[in-house]
């Protein structure tokens, strides 16, 4: 369909064409990255899931290849469904994966490449034996799904994680295994947090609390911390926690108990769903992988022919600054598709202003801004409202003291759409500031069978710092970081007249009482090449 031709992402992942959902077993082979993904290949809509296969040399352009796996064995009938891979010291490749089987049971299965000398891995055998985990006794057997990497315990085993839920407690349970073929249960829980729903696609590893590296999955030692992460079917959210991690007692225990798995700080707070870390050895780093769903309606996505993309792979730091949260930052290679760049420098935004960066057509960009408030506005005002929360803000039209103000992107010229990415200050009675950063979908497209929430969350702005954010604009998506990617907030939008060349980029400040100066780097950025028409690996 022509007509929505101009939601296709130019630097986004996506298969040419039909439905895709989670990021399966990414890994580095060989200078390959590998990445696989839940796929359909019958329609634009969830069913009949494969596993789609891509590889890219820098993670941001790809060649498609053959599946890696379909629906062929008993055990996978109904869905080749969401798995990890392991890298073992010997060079081994083990993926395991959550079959769907031809009586809706979920089990995990072994699967490894059939050629481990083709640096496109592009053969894929399963296990003969398969399946080699049936769901316990406790939990009911279509909850019992997603295996996470595996990492070595200080005996040598290999330890997994696979996420479940009792009633509406959700769960991880832990297996060990020598040869990746038989399991032995381990009696406890990596963590269950009550009221959470099923888990789905736990992530478990270290992060370093300090360097600026990514650990190995089975990595130990003083300076790390261990986090976790659950995608919560209930909700639709992906959360984390940090925490710590005692291998006797096989439990993570949250550094801050109010901000348990599932129930603390989320990844992204717009859409980001069944989200994937694995460790980039080859430039020491972990990186993120996440589905970018529609917020369209199915209709159109039918009409379309496409659902669903990927982020822009994250690599994911503690921050050692706050020491509350993760940082995550577009992967530096994405930087190598910017063209043009335009500095804009001190641009004063006085309350209730618009003001038009003149840069040309706005939808492929890459934006890096700084904002400062005057201090005297900050000093002059004695207290604002204690509480500010995105969601149930009313968005960026809505007035206050010290905000809203930051960019309208996807934004045509006489603002009939437009997609408001802003922060907003408020100041407590005891003179505090809180931020909240926030990305306003209401007023981004004229259709009307598109959702319009406002999202984000609150984010640590530390003394002395500026707030400072990064912007990846692609046609219909819009990926934003606040404060080195402590808070981030990712949105679909579907503009009908703010598109390609008539797509235009403006800083707003909707402050009554405080005036802005923004500094901004904003590069025109090239298209990636993601494309299985030109090249054909096999028949
Ligand atoms: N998607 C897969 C499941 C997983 C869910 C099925 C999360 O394995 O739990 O497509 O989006």
């Amino acid at each position: 369909n022509t007509m929505l031709a101009w939601q296709r992402t130019a630097f986004h992942f996506q298969p040419e064409e039909n439905w895709m959902n989670d990021p399966n077993g990414p890994l580095y082979y060989k200078g390959w990255y590998h990445f696989f993904y839940q796929y359909n290949p019958n329609g634009a809509f969830w069913g009949d899931i494969v596993w789609g296969h891509a590889v890219s040399r820098d993670l941001i352009h790809w060649i498609h290849l053959p599946l890696a796996m379909v629906a062929d064995e008993w055990y996978d009938q109904n869905g080749v469904w969401t798995g990890s891979a392991t890298i073992l010291p010997n060079g081994d490749i083990i993926m395991l994966y959550t079959g769907a089987t031809d009586a809706l049971v979920q089990v995990q299965n072994l699967a490894y490449p059939a050629d481990l000398s083709d640096p496109l891995l592009i053969d894929w055998i399963k296990y003969p034996k398969n399946p080699v985990l049936v769901p316990p006794p406790e939990i009911e057997v279509y909850d019992f799904r997603d295996p996470t990497t595996a990492w070595l315990t200080s005996q040598g085993k290999w330890r997994i994680s696979i996420g479940s839920k009792m009633n509406k407690t959700g769960i991880a349970l832990v297996y060990d295994t020598k040869d990746f073929k038989t399991f032995e249960r381990i009696e406890g829980i990596l963590r269950a947090v009550p009221k959470t729903g099923m888990w789905e696609c736990v992530d478990f590893f270290p992060v370093s609390t300090k360097l600026d590296i990514g650990l190995d999955t089975s990595a130990r030692g003083d300076d790390v911390k261990y986090v976790m992460k659950v995608s919560l079917d209930d909700d639709r959210h992906d959360y984390y926690a940090l925490g710590t991690y005692d291998e006797n007692g096989v439990d993570f225990v949250p550094d801050d108990t109010n901000k348990d798995v599932g129930t603390g700080l989320r990844y992204d707070y717009g859409v980001f769903y069944a989200s994937k870390t694995f460790y980039d050895q080859s430039k020491e780093r972990r990186v993120l992988w996440s589905w970018i769903g529609e917020s369209d309606s199915e209709d159109a996505d039918v009409a379309k022919g496409w659902a669903s993309l990927m982020g822009i792979p994250r690599t994911i730091v503690f921050d050692k600054k706050t020491g509350s949260n993760l940082l995550q930052w577009p992967v530096e290679e994405v930087e190598r598709l910017r063209m043009k760049r335009c500095k804009f420098h001190n641009e004063k935004v006085m309350p209730g202003s618009v003001v038009l960066l003149n840069i040309g057509s706005a939808s492929q960009l890459d934006i890096e801004a700084e904002f400062n408030i005057d201090k005297k506005d900050i000093e002059k005002i004695k207290q604002t409202n204690e509480e500010y929360n995105c969601e149930t803000s009313g968005g960026a039209a809505n007035r206050g003291a010290l905000g809203p103000f930051g960019l309208l992107v996807l934004a045509d010229e006489g603002l009939s759409e437009y997609t408001p990415i802003y922060f907003y200050v408020v100041k407590g009675s005891n003179g505090n500031l809180k931020t909240s950063f926030c990305s306003d979908q209401s007023r981004s497209s004229l259709a009307t069978d598109v959702d319009k929430s406002i999202f984000g969350s609150t984010v640590p702005v530390l003394e002395g710092e500026k707030l400072s954010l990064r912007i990846l604009v692609d046609h219909s998506i819009v990926e934003s970081f606040a404060q080195g990617g402590r808070t981030c907030v990712t949105s679909r939008v579907y503009p009908t007249t703010a598109i390609y060349e008539n797509a235009q980029l403006f800083l707003f400040n909707n402050a009554t009482e405080a005036t802005v100066t923004a500094s901004l780097n904003v590069w025109h950025m090239n298209s990636a090449f993601i494309n299985d028409k030109q090249v054909k690996l096999k028949s």
